[in-house]
């Protein structure tokens, strides 16, 4: 009978988690080694060979990276995953592994900064062209592949726009044009959105964020959906060498177990300020997947499980007024980086998209007003009330300019 698929928590908290046959260790066992000792030669010949099972050597396979591993396979329903030392390792080590002199890649122009720079900055020397397009409207991805187009790389929801690009439709048009298509899921994580299943072929992650949930930790991951992609992705990573460190792997994966608990909670104050922002006199505008008014709802609908924790917003008066409410804020921390149990607040035209161009992130949507907010666990009557101070502030300040005769 076929084993029914267990609640999204129950995995979190049990993948990769095999018993331990020394000693019966609950948690899984750190492997902080960097090589494996072979019995014999014709062993260690077999476990490069790939006919002998083992590890050889920790940046080709680590038991404790392997329980990591094998947890974000199930929850992101893939066939195979390779953990690495950051997000932006997972994601230069997919581009190392399958793009080409003379090939082509389209992606989401709101991507987070360094994903984009890398390719039209690093992989442009190598003779890889590019076209980053906004891919919320996938008519833009249409329009955009060439002949020489090889892969479709998205982010959804996008850092730090927070828009919404249809991964079912990126499936059909990567199926028709024969095209690899890659997700980043930092933003969703397998509790709210699952790449795969609707038809995707790798996804990533900066780990770094809600996956391991504690801001602790640097690491990132690649989830594979056939073997043939795994083998290639393994190959590449070992020689990339962007590999993770068992300690910070097993970090990680404690981390994840918590991923829903964490999330919904984070989830749940992300809503109440986003309604708070959108009632207050100071914001001028917002954007959140679970706000009535973002203008992908039926798509929020349709490929997410819930809205996620990361919303944005402008203020009247623009970034100098924006710029006094990031310093503001007491218990929101000045900080880049997201999906940890603290509440961040940073302004990424300054911060962690200003190795972008000025006017591809103004193309992209990507304002000198706009500030993100990544909502952490905190209690939400604690963050409404120093959001609203902060705001409150500005308001008081506007009024006062307002009235001030000239
Ligand atoms: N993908 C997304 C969507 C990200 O937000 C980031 C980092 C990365 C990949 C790269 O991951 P890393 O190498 O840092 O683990 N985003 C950051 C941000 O928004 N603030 O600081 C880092």
């Amino acid at each position: 009978m076929a084993k029914e698929r267990r609640g999204f928590d129950t995995e979190a908290v049990h993948a990769g988690t095999p018993p331990d046959p020394l000693f019966g260790a609950v948690s899984v066992p750190i492997y902080q080694t960097s090589t494996f000792a072979f019995e014999s030669v014709d062993q260690g010949a077999g476990r490069f060979a790939g006919t002998e099972p083992g590890y050889i050597y920790t940046r080709m396979g680590n038991p404790t990276v392997a329980a990591l591993e094998d947890a974000v396979t199930l929850l992101e329903g893939g066939h195979g995953a390779l953990a690495t030392s950051s997000g932006m390792a997972a994601i230069v080590t997919v581009f190392f592994t399958y793009l080409q002199a003379g090939s082509h890649m389209v992606g989401t122009d709101s991507v987070y900064g360094p994903s984009r720079v890398v390719v039209e900055k690093y992989f442009s020397r190598f003779g890889v062209e590019s076209s980053f397009v906004d891919t919320s409207d996938v008519s833009n991805i249409r329009a955009a592949i060439r002949p020489e187009t090889t892969m479709l790389y998205i982010e959804t929801p996008e850092n730090p726009t927070i828009r919404l690009t249809d991964i079912k439709a990126c499936t059909e048009i990567a199926e028709d044009r024969g095209l690899l298509l890659v997700v980043d899921n930092t933003f969703a994580t397998p509790l709210l959105q699952r790449p795969i299943e609707l038809g995707a072929d790798i996804v990533v992650h900066s780990m770094t964020k809600f996956l391991n949930g504690h801001a602790d930790v640097v690491a990132g991951i690649i989830v594979t959906s056939t073997d043939d992609q795994f083998r290639k992705l393994r190959a590449g990573l070992n020689h990339h060498g962007g590999c993770i460190d068992p300690h910070q792997a097993w970090l990680v994966h404690r981390g994840l177990k918590t991923l829903g608990l964490r999330l919904r909670q984070a989830q749940s104050n992300a809503m109440a300020l986003s309604e708070l922002l959108h009632d207050h006199p100071a914001v001028e505008w917002v954007r959140y997947p679970g706000a009535p008014d973002h203008p992908q709802r039926d798509l929020v609908e349709r490929q997410m499980d819930g809205p996620g924790a990361v919303l944005c917003f402008g203020v009247h008066g623009g970034l100098a007024a924006g710029k006094r409410l990031m310093e503001t804020v007491q218990l929101a921390t000045l900080a880049v980086s997201l999906g940890g149990v603290e509440t961040l607040i940073e302004h990424p035209a300054s911060m962690t998209h200003a190795s972008m161009a000025h006017e591809a992130r103004e193309a992209a949507g990507i304002t000198d007003g706009l500030i993100r907010l990544a909502v952490g666990c905190e209690a939400e009557a604690d963050l409404l009330a120093d959001i609203a101070a902060a705001l409150d502030g500005l308001s008081d300040q506007h009024l006062e300019t307002a009235g001030t005769p000239s």
